[in-house]
């Protein structure tokens, strides 16, 4: 056992088996840097006692024991769990928020069809945050290997972690609020990539779109019906016979054409690519992987094969440089050749037809380190993914993009790489609300770039006997676009053998109600963007849980069915038949974002008619929004708070932001200059304030300005007052008071 401290703030305890040689983890990008002496520690903030199995610490007044012991394989950690404790973590899992109480599995698996309690899914982040009385501490069991963690189902005082492996790295990070626990794992995991802009589009897919004249017909409806600025997915029909990097003729007999085409009207290209190179000696992507030594082997040198798309497949060995480099030149020359924007990796648990729950499991294959060692695919399994997506990430770069990569599986640190959505859920009402649970889970454990496929995309759930479990319904359709519009990845994708699900699919007036929540989700892309950087910069999580934002309210420990997007944005969907719900507010003031009506803090009941999601804006509120071309809005809600607006191209590699702070104090509101300016950033600003009462002047730079009507172009400053809005133009580096 060796403890250290990584920094002030994260405490890590290496176990190793004797003789065992350690392996570099994928997920960790900081070293340890003081080691500490056994017996009492005392740094900072910690008090560390070390003994000779277990460490005892105390750390912002909570008490962690943590015992560690090694038998058969395998090393367990027990640490202790006070009477009300609760659990946060564990992302991607089909549980509740608080996941105390539960058991769970980390082994990467693909799990079509899952549902409420399904275990293990296809991302394993064996991350947890143990919240008493308002004060969080995480624990961070970093192994690749399979993992039970269980959080007082055994026993009710204890939680043990035990694992598959010889060595585990234990991390213990410091609180005290949740939101601390969360960023600090995000500072050792490593920083969310920065997506390119047009990722937060309306993304269409469908298992699978073609030949070459439908994805463009799609397109053109998804242009001509206004949804927004698309990108638009190749699911593995595109492929000869499901061979990686290459293209079916018949089907796509130009894919440099249609991919020009789709650009010219400003669709973006996502192309998938499973983790499967057909064995097939006239393949070249095979001849090379045979030739290069960068396949997967078995123990006895064999070709390590698995039944996949195209049959017989080899698995590339993403776990050594040389494969890694050879697949970053694959994905290069596919982007270079074609056109593509962005990578869809699926099926990288990795899957296979021919092992049980259709997932790889093995002692028999291994893997091959940078150091030459072979190391069996069960120490290893669970950082497939995302190996996969770090060569996957180079060979975007390499191809000149800003990464783009959609990644099913994955673990600890993917965030750094890809997106995640939650696989293939389920059209009905059971999986939207859990879906929120699912990503709720996922955004505090560091994936901060995720989404759910919107309508569901399985329409049978194995084992149900092939009953239907479902319709989708234009009514579910709408109300799941009622949240997605708000979370980082909105993709709509179905199932191979489902009906239609597009926004037109249903007809002309579900389709009019999804196309207004579309332009509301074009309207937010600033806010949203700025989040996308905060969360790079900063590690914060785009979509939050409630308790993120207010730890101490003991009402929101366990709210699942409402989210926070940034800090100002409290969204509570509808996520049953009906068209009103209960929500409860947080302390304080917010306004409703459709009426401008004011609610105290509480629970209420609230109006949902289909098409409008009860959506809250908190006091001190500045949320950016594109109102026209070239100008911001930012709506606002008197109160204290502060804002800053990140913007770039939107797609050069690491790009210096321009910035823009914005203040509110009371009435208020001040607009900075634009900091590290690029060409034509929007210097006029709509200020849209929620005010009860027309105000009886207005202050810009202490100058009165004239209330007149404008339009939501660039011009002088004035202001009018409707509903409950007061619209005032300005311009950067301004200050308004509202008298
Ligand atoms: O066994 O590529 O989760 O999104 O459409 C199905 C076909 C394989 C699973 C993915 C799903 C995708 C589908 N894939």
């Amino acid at each position: 056992m060796r403890v250290s401290m990584v920094n002030d703030d994260v405490l890590r305890i290496g176990v190793v088996k004797n003789g065992h040689k350690y392996r570099e983890s994928p997920a960790v990008v900081v070293k340890p840097t003081v080691d500490l002496a056994s017996g009492e520690n005392k740094i900072g903030p910690w008090l560390v006692k070390v003994n000779e199995d277990s460490v005892h610490v105390n750390v912002d007044g909570v008490e962690v024991n943590l015992r560690f012991s090694y038998s058969n394989g395998q090393f367990t950690i027990r640490g202790n769990l006070g009477l009300a404790d609760i659990v946060y973590g564990l992302g991607e899992k089909a549980l509740p928020l608080n996941r105390k109480r539960f058991r769970v599995t980390m082994w990467n698996t693909d799990a079509y069809g899952y549902r409420y309690g399904s275990d293990p899914l296809y991302v394993s982040i064996p991350f947890f945050i143990v919240t008493r009385n308002h004060v969080s501490v995480g624990h961070f069991a970093d192994s690749t290997a399979r993992m039970v963690i269980d959080l007082g189902v055994e026993r009710g005082d204890e939680f043990t972690v035990t694992v598959n492996d010889d060595q585990v790295d234990y991390y213990v990070i410091r609180g005290p609020r949740l939101r601390d626990v969360v960023t600090r794992f995000i500072g050792i995991t490593g920083k969310p990539a920065l997506m390119p802009k047009w990722a937060l589009g309306h993304q269409q897919s469908r298992y699978s779109y073609y030949p070459q004249g439908r994805v463009l017909e799609v397109a053109k409806a998804l242009k001509d019906m206004d949804l927004g600025n698309t990108v638009i997915y190749l699911d593995i029909h595109y492929m000869d016979g499901y061979r990686i990097f290459t293209w079916n003729s018949e089907r796509f007999p130009n894919p440099r054409d249609m991919v020009k085409k789709l650009h010219e009207s400003g669709i973006k290209v996502v192309t998938i690519v499973d983790p499967y190179i057909k064995v097939d000696p006239n393949y070249q992507v095979f001849k090379e992987g045979i030739n290069g030594n960068y396949l997967t082997l078995d123990s006895d040198g064999g070709l390590t094969i698995v039944q996949g798309w195209p049959g017989k497949s080899a698995l590339p060995d993403f776990f050594n440089r040389e494969a890694r480099d050879w697949w970053s030149s694959l994905i290069e020359r596919w982007v270079r050749d074609y056109g593509v924007d962005g990578i869809w990796l699926d099926m990288n648990e990795p899957a296979a037809f021919d092992y049980p729950n259709h997932t790889v499991t093995s002692k028999v294959i291994t893997h091959r380190l940078d150091d030459g060692s072979r190391v069996s695919h069960d120490y290893l399994h669970n950082a497939y993914a995302l190996y996969e997506a770090m060569a996957t990430y180079e060979g975007l770069r390499r191809a000149g993009k800003r990464p783009f990569i959609l990644s099913r599986a994955g673990y600890a640190g993917i965030q750094r790489y890809a997106a995640v959505w939650t696989g293939d859920n389920t059209s009905n009402w059971e999986h939207l609300k859990l879906q929120l649970q699912v990503l709720l889970g996922l955004s505090i454990s560091g994936v901060t770039f995720i989404g759910a496929d919107v309508g569901g995309f399985a329409k049978y759930v194995p084992g149900d006997g092939g009953s239907r479990l479902f319709t989708l319904t234009p009514e579910l359709l709408v109300r799941w676009y009622e949240w997605a519009i708000f979370f980082p990845l909105l993709r709509n994708h179905a199932d191979v053998a489902s009906p239609d699900q597009e926004p037109w699919a249903f007809g002309p007036r579900a389709l009019e109600l999804i196309r207004d929540l579309l332009r509301l989700r074009a309207r937010l892309t600033p806010y949203l963007y700025s989040l996308m950087w905060i969360s790079h910069i900063n590690g914060e999580p785009i979509v939050r849980p409630l308790v993120y934002e207010f730890p101490n309210d003991d009402e929101v420990m366990n709210i699942d069915d409402e989210f926070m997007l940034g800090p100002f944005m409290l969204v509570a969907p509808m996520l049953n038949s009906g068209t009103s719900r209960e929500v409860y507010l947080p302390g304080g003031e917010w306004v409703n974002l459709w009426n401008g009506e004011v609610l105290k803090g509480g629970y209420h009941m609230v109006d949902a008619p289909l098409g409008k999601p009860p959506v809250f804006l908190k006091s001190g509120s500045l949320v950016p929004t594109q109102e026209s071309e070239g100008v911001l809005g930012i709506l606002a809600v008197p109160g204290d708070g502060e804002f800053t607006v990140y913007d770039d191209d939107g797609e050069s590699q690491s790009p210096t932001p321009s910035t823009l702070s914005l203040r509110i104090s009371g009435d208020r509101v001040t607009v900075g200059d634009w900091a590290n300016p690029m060409p034509q950033l929007p210097t006029t600003v709509i200020l849209k304030v929620y005010l009860g009462k027309e105000p009886s002047k207005v202050m810009v730079n202490g100058v009165e300005v004239p209330k007149a009507r404008f339009s939501a172009e660039p011009g002088q400053p004035s202001w009018y007052f409707e509903g409950r809005l007061i619209n005032i133009r300005v311009k950067v580096g301004s200050e308004t008071m509202i008298i």
